[in-house]
């Protein structure tokens, strides 16, 4: 970790712009607490990614919100390329110092930073898989023939300042499996779920209700809880629960 940092501010002079790539879901606490060296001072676009995962109406509320405060921000899905587009334009109109304007995306763990480099390019150059750590080193890719990107491994792991956050980090997928309880997880989601659930979501979450509705009970009756908890952590991954923000622009005001 500390060596994926001080490689981030090894690139810092050779960088013109910062893409910070944060969770829609989170969008306050998956921000890079403090961008190592120089890369602080770049001008920088956050994305908010997994819009397609989020509820669209806090996604909105959050650009607007980033917005107003000066900042260049865009919500997207990086494996959906036309919520890509209005990025893309916007990037390769910004000038550049050398002959090629020189992007590095940078952000917490399994954010999407990979994708969203093959959605820019629009081809697999960066490998990109559903769980965090999956980019080792950096490695440039040309967007066009004048902008190449960085991307760079998530290791601007974000504050991990309570419990909360914590545990909504750990159903987002940002936590690698083995640093959380799964059971311990789902059990946090189906605790919110009963004040917070999205109003288009047909049902209250209980880990036995939803097993049973997925056909997971044993003919005993009997719950395997941890089967469970991790069959529903992907389902709420993937939207299937319904489309949710943790983290609400009038909660952070
Ligand atoms: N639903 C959804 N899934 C996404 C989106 N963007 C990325 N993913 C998925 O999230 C997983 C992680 O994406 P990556 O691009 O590897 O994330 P990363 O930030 O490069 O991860 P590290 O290199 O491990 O830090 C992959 O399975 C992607 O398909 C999105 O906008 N919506
Ligand atoms: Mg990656």
């Amino acid at each position: 970790m500390a060596a994926g940092i001080l490689k981030l501010e090894k690139i810092a002079p050779l960088i013109d712009l910062v893409v910070e790539v944060r969770d829609a879901r989170l969008p306050c606490s998956t921000a890079p607490a403090r961008l190592p060296g120089r890369l602080g001072a770049k001008p920088r676009f956050i994305v908010l990614n997994r819009s397609d995962v989020a509820d669209p109406v806090e996604t909105e509320r959050w650009v607007c919100s980033l917005r107003r405060k000066g900042q260049t921000a865009f919500a997207i899905a990086a494996t959906r390329p036309a919520t890509v587009r209005p990025l893309r334009a916007a990037l390769l109109s910004q000038p550049a110092r050398g002959p090629r304007l020189r992007i590095a995306v940078i952000g917490a763990p399994n954010t999407g930073k990979s994708s969203l480099i093959n959605a820019l390019a629009r081809r697999k150059g960066a490998p990109a898989q559903n769980r965090p750590g999956v980019t080792r080193n950096t490695g440039w890719i040309v967007l066009d023939r004048r902008v190449e990107m960085l991307d760079t491994p998530g290791v601007l792991e974000p504050a991990i300042r309570d419990a909360r956050t914590a545990w909504q980090f750990a159903v987002c997928g940002i936590l690698p499996e083995n640093a959380f309880d799964p059971e311990d997880a789902a059990m946090h989601l189906c605790a919110w779920w009963q004040h917070h659930r999205p109003s288009d979501a047909p049902h209250s979450l209980d880990l036995e209700s939803f097993a049973r509705r997925r056909g997971m009970l044993t003919r005993g009756d009997e719950l395997n809880r941890r089967n469970a908890a991790g069959a529903l952590l992907r389902e709420f991954r993937a939207g299937k629960l319904g489309r949710v923000t943790f983290e609400r622009v009038d909660d952070t005001r």
